[in-house]
């Protein structure tokens, strides 16, 4: 081979040349192209029959994609070679910015059925008529994490619905959680800093198990109630699918009169309420990133459509003046007791995206995009997201036309007189370009008092000043209301996430001092905390009013919500040559009648030879398929079988995961060996159950829809006082 430095020596080459070195093959899509031998010596596939022949974006027709223009066949690029310049220039400006919170997300189409109007209460055309869709987009996300971090970070998911309505978007950004940490945005950037990774050391990502978060927290009691909620399983759900959602203020609904009804809404998963464990979000995080991502995909790809129900609590005035909260304040919710959940609608997901960027990255959520009808509260953190939400389209977007871009784009008639920016793509057409005009039915659109927005008309009037208002100063009661309303097992876990995120925190003040508020919520969970800690009890934070005792409410627990049956879940089946043919048949065709799925798991890719010979294909090695990524797991082993993967150490973390877990475990009675060397053998309980042959399976799958068996995690709490 010719040094690299020698200089051609004419316009012919040495068989040793560099240049005859083989290059990279494209992907064989011989079916369509034909194929034709570049002057190197390559393989390139060129455009024929319906092909489209490939274009620079100015369309001109491009004759080679392999090589750029050069000097010489050895020699320097051209600057000519507008091909080159304009593929390279598109590339280096791919990237916008992330947003700056809710970066990591994912987003799919559906649709929005009216199920009962609320014709008596608003004018908004998307509540008049029963039985009309609207179509919908909507976005999931976490919060803190930047674009590529992982699905499973302990976290709030964002709840973002743009409802693409007759009378304009309505963009519905809710969270999964019905509360929010602060109380006035003017704290925003200062909880979001904390929350993110430190500036200086810029860890840890998508975590807020560090010494800034819990400074913040700890010296900002408003955020309690929404800390309990973020560090309940709520923060680590199984699946968007199965997660609730709520647009968390206080908003109005306005007839066509101008009278106003309070309402927050609320999204209801169809499948139930679901989360994973601390354990298994942190090995989910490693064996798959995009687990939720994923999940949304697949069940929509399959046809089983994501649905939640939408809720709307109504109240007047007279409740919200005897309530003992106040209705504006967002770190405060209204209880279902209190204010019962009118079920008025159905939204389903039933469209992947055709493109993420087009769709998930460019969708723009802004709060204040409502129709006529629904109006805003003066909850001051509303207020001030309306400002916030437009102001960060410009910057991730790039300019004002962000309206422009087919997902944001209205899918109503749009008439106004805003033109020109950055990427304008419809200008108004006509002389007019103002009003009022006296171009008569030429000069352009006109307001229209009756059917347009009008705000509601309320009477306010004050001292303008800085404050926080008296009626937002009970920070623990209802945090105390969410602890006591939880299930002992959910209890458990808020304990052990607090220690968890507090053992990662460096400073013992800040423990401390995040200790004094639980003190205030509730007894057990502080000295729980404490002993977890290895702290002495601190006395509790002074507070601003006394904790109240508020009745638990069932709606807030997840383990009480759970699903009707286990319709949505997936099952692993771990199985080896030889296992038996009428088990997994069995089994198959019993998790089809419950709506769930399973993947097949086998020792190698190929798959395995069953007990009758026939072959079934792995859907996953083992190596890749922990069983962390399924609900329930099944492992079918013949003798031989069960030898073999009883020493492999993929295999053994399968079952002890799935036990640790929690879950429910099936096995053929030749699989024991594999228990026996996981050491797990001897534990095995009424949630670990034999399938001896086919008629064990219908059982089997009957225990699954109860999900986990709590029982076995009780048992042990290593944070609790003995
Ligand atoms: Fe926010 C994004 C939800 C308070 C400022 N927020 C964002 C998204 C969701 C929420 C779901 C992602 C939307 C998407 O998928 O594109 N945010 C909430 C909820 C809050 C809340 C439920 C409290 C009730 N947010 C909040 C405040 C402010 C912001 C108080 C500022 C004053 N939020 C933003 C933002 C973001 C955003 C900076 C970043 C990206 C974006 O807007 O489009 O404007």
């Amino acid at each position: 081979m010719a040094p690299r430095n020698t200089p051609p020596s004419s316009g012919k080459k040495s068989a040793e040349s560099p240049k005859k070195a083989p290059r990279a093959v494209a992907p064989d899509f011989s079916d369509s192209y034909d194929e034709t031998q570049g002057e190197g010596g390559e393989t390139h596939q060129i455009a024929s029959g319906d092909v489209p022949t490939l274009t620079t974006q100015q369309g001109a027709p491009v004759a080679d994609d392999q090589n750029t223009l050069r000097i010489g066949d050895r020699g320097p690029a051209a600057l000519e070679d507008f091909h080159f310049r304009e593929k390279i220039f598109h590339f280096d400006h791919e990237r916008i910015p992330e947003r700056v919170v809710h970066a990591r997300g994912y987003g799919a189409h559906g649709f929005f059925e009216l199920t009962k109007s609320l014709s008596d209460v608003t004018r908004a055309d998307i509540f008049q008529r029963v039985g009309e869709r609207t179509p919908v987009f909507v976005r999931f996300s976490t919060v803190a994490g930047s674009k590529g971090s992982f699905d499973l970070a302990r976290d709030v998911r964002g709840f973002a619905v743009k409802l693409y309505t007759r009378e304009g978007n309505w963009d519905l950004v809710g969270n999964n959680i019905p509360v929010f940490f602060i109380q006035d945005p003017i704290k925003f950037p200062d909880l979001i800093h904390a929350a993110k990774p430190e500036p200086d050391r810029m860890f840890p990502q998508a975590q807020t198990a560090h010494d800034n978060f819990w400074d913040f927290i700890s010296l900002t009691p408003e955020s309690f109630h929404m800390i309990m909620w973020a560090m309940s399983d709520r923060a680590i759900p199984r699946s968007f699918r199965f997660m609730e959602g709520f647009g968390v203020h206080s908003f109005r609904l306005l007839d066509a009169d101008g009278r106003s009804t309070f309402v927050k809404f609320h999204w209801k998963p169809k499948l139930g309420l679901q989360s994973v464990l601390w354990n298994e979000a942190v090995k989910i995080n490693g064996a798959d990133p995009d687990f939720h991502r994923r999940d949304l995909w697949d069940a929509i790809s399959s046809g089983d459509f994501p649905e939640w129900e939408l809720g709307v609590q109504l109240f007047d005035e007279g409740f919200a003046d005897q309530f003992a909260f106040d209705v504006l304040d967002s770190t405060k919710l209204i209880p279902e007791e209190e204010v019962p959940v009118q079920i008025v609608g159905r939204l389903v997901l039933d469209r992947t995206v055709d493109n993420f960027f087009a769709e998930t990255e460019q969708v723009a959520f802004c709060t204040q995009n409502v129709p006529p009808g629904i109006d805003f509260s003066n909850d001051p953190l509303l207020q001030g997201r309306n400002f916030s939400y437009l102001d960060t389209q410009i910057k991730r977007l790039g300019g004002p036309n962000f309206t422009h871009i087919p997902i944001n784009a209205p899918k109503c008639p749009m008439a106004h007189f805003q033109q020109d920016g950055h990427m304008a793509m419809r200008n108004p057409v006509g002389r007019a370009n103002y009003e009022p005009n006296s171009w008569g039915a030429e000069g352009g659109p006109r307001e229209n008092p009756v059917t347009g927005f009008r705000s509601f008309e309320e009477p306010v009037e004050g001292t303008k000043r800085r404050l926080r208002p008296e009626s937002f100063a009970d920070h623990y009661s209802q945090a105390r209301q969410f602890f006591i309303s939880q299930t002992p097992i959910e209890q458990k876990h808020i304990g052990d996430a607090l220690v968890f995120e507090l053992s990662k925190v460096e400073r013992p003040d800040i423990r401390s001092r995040v200790v004094s508020h639980l003190m205030n919520i509730h007894d057990d969970l502080a000295d729980t905390v404490a002993n977890g800690l290895g702290l002495p009890l601190p006395d509790a934070a002074t507070a601003a009013r006394p904790t109240i005792h508020l009745e638990p409410s069932a709606a807030l627990s997840i383990v009480r919500n759970g699903p009707p049956d286990f319709g949505g879940r997936k099952v692993g089946i771990y199985l080896t040559d030889g296992a038996d043919a009428g088990v997994f048949a069995a089994l198959v065709k019993a998790i089809d009648k419950e709506k769930a799925v399973y993947e097949v798991i086998a020792p190698k890719i190929g798959g395995v030879t069953l007990s009758d010979g026939a072959k079934v294909a792995a859907k996953q090695k083992i190596d890749g398929a922990p069983s962390v990524l399924f609900d329930a797991v099944v492992i079918i082993a013949s003798a031989d079988g069960a030898a073999l993967i009883a020493k492999d150490a993929a295999s053994q973390d399968f079952v002890r995961d799935a036990f640790g877990h929690c879950k429910f475990i099936g096995y053929s009675p030749e699989a024991m060996p594999l228990f026996v060397k996981a050491g797990i053998a001897d534990d095995l309980d009424d949630g670990c159950m034999e399938i001896g042959s086919s008629n064990d399976v219908a059982g089997f799958v009957t225990a699954c829809r109860a999900l986990r068996n709590w029982n076995r995690e009780l048992k042990v709490d290593m944070d609790a006082r003995a």
